[in-house]
């Protein structure tokens, strides 16, 4: 049997939310003597049947090194990852499948993005413009570019509710901005930014968009050609995928024009000690051997996501959202952190005079999975003036028993420290 047809046959508008926790064998887990309650998809999510048998299967019965040899299991091999790749491309509707470049997940995507893109485009004197709500991956990369280059980092202000300020965002793409790499879904806050206008506001100052779509890619439908973005950057574990795999899309022309990022095999068409050829794309950005498996597993993933609709999975979030804001918002001395009005999967809070680390301890002696910290992205809590959050993160199989949970917990928090 195919790993395909492993994918539980769900039609598209119909949602079974006790089947759907069926397919993830770890929701059957105790954790500290309790059913575990995993509110931290944010993370990570966790994985289907489908996934985990997609990756056995590749081992079992399809492992061999690809686009090497002539051999039988090297073109099934081959041919399995090149499928991968077509998957990925109709998940977020990219026009060429040469436009999917497989790395390890988002914090590799742009990495590449600044490492050729940034590094050939971004000169001294230059600007990269950024949000306030990005996370270390879309800040890091671009800090150290612009230090090589002696280029200036420009951070767009968010407001108190945690939506960006998008006429500040307007007026800070200038002359010199080489490149605005923005968040679509923030990990701290769950702020969704209205990324097609704020494309629309780069584009008409001719400035190219990187997108970082680790939190939005888990939650609602893709199309980078709607978007015309640039570049767009996911992470498969986010999204019920394995470790290991992402993408980078990039428009075809820019990407051709890129330098490649790392040397080695596969990314090249001819070696010589005079001059080294390098392959078409996607491949020139693919040295080594890639992660087969993690391809394979992303594929089922992403039909698993199909499986039950894209759409249906955001609604059940957002529905599971709105009832966390509700119960845990008029919790006493809950404050929330992240009100604005177009949010995904995210709900960050602290409580008063409780450390969000010992909220999170407590929680966990429940067998409640939330994050606690500055969910890599400091700048965030220094806008908010708080060291950290916590951090309760939806994926579609919680239910409002797994919100009640949290909310007694909480309750507990609050017995403890009085
Ligand atoms: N961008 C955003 C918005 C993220 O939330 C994350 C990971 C990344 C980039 C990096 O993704 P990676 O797959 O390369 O690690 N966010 C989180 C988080 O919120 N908690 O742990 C990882």
């Amino acid at each position: 049997m195919s790993a395909v047809a492993a994918v539980p046959i769900r039609k598209a508008g119909s949602f079974d939310l006790a089947r759907i926790r069926e397919d993830f064998p770890i929701l059957r887990m105790k954790a500290r003597g309790h059913d575990l309650v995993y509110l931290d998809n944010a993370a990570t999510s966790q994985k289907p049947q489908a996934v985990i048998d997609a990756i056995v299967q590749y081992y079992e019965s399809g492992n061999a090194n690809i686009h090497r040899g002539v051999h039988y299991l090297s073109e099934k091999a081959t041919e399995e990852f090149e499928v991968g790749r077509r998957a990925v491309q109709r998940f977020i509707n990219a026009a060429h499948v040469k436009e999917i470049v497989f790395v390890r997940g988002t914090t590799e995507a742009i990495n590449l993005a600044a490492q050729t893109f940034g590094r050939t485009q971004v000169g001294a004197g230059d600007e990269v413009l950024v949000t306030a709500m990005e996370h270390h991956s879309n800040i890091v990369p671009w800090q150290m570019i612009c230090q090589e280059k002696g280029a200036k980092l420009r951070v767009a202000p968010i407001n108190d509710q945690g939506e960006l300020l998008l006429d500040e965002f307007e007026q800070l793409l200038g002359p010199r901005t080489k490149l605005a790499a923005i968040g679509h879904v923030s990990n701290a806050l769950g702020t969704v930014n209205p990324v097609k206008r704020m494309i629309a506001m780069a584009h008409a100052r001719g400035v190219p968009v990187l997108v970082d779509g680790a939190q939005a890619a888990p939650h609602m439908q893709i199309d980078v050609q709607d978007l015309d973005c640039e570049f767009y950057a996911l992470s498969g574990h986010k999204m019920y995928g394995p470790t290991g795999i992402g993408v980078l899309y990039g428009k075809a022309a820019l990407l051709e024009a890129m330098p490649p990022y790392q040397g080695g095999g596969d990314m090249i068409r001819s070696v010589t000690w005079e001059k080294t050829i390098y392959n078409s794309i996607p491949y020139k950005f693919e040295a080594g051997t890639p992660d087969m498996a993690g391809v394979a597993g992303l594929k089922a993933a992403i039909e698993y996501m199909n499986g039950i609709g894209v759409e249906q999975i955001g609604a059940h979030e957002h529905d599971l959202l709105e009832y966390a804001t509700r119960v845990v918002g008029s919790l006493p001395g809950v404050r929330l952190v992240g009100t604005a009005a177009e949010k995904a999967g995210v709900l960050s809070f602290v409580l008063e005079d409780v450390h969000p680390h010992d909220i999170g301890t407590i929680l966990d002696q429940q067998g409640i999975a939330v994050r606690t910290g500055h969910h890599c992205a400091q700048p965030v809590m220094d806008r908010f003036g708080i060291p950290a959050t916590v951090r309760a993160s939806f994926a579609v199989y919680n239910t409002r028993a797994e919100v009640d949970a949290l909310a007694r917990g909480i309750g507990r928090v609050l017995e403890v420290f009085g």
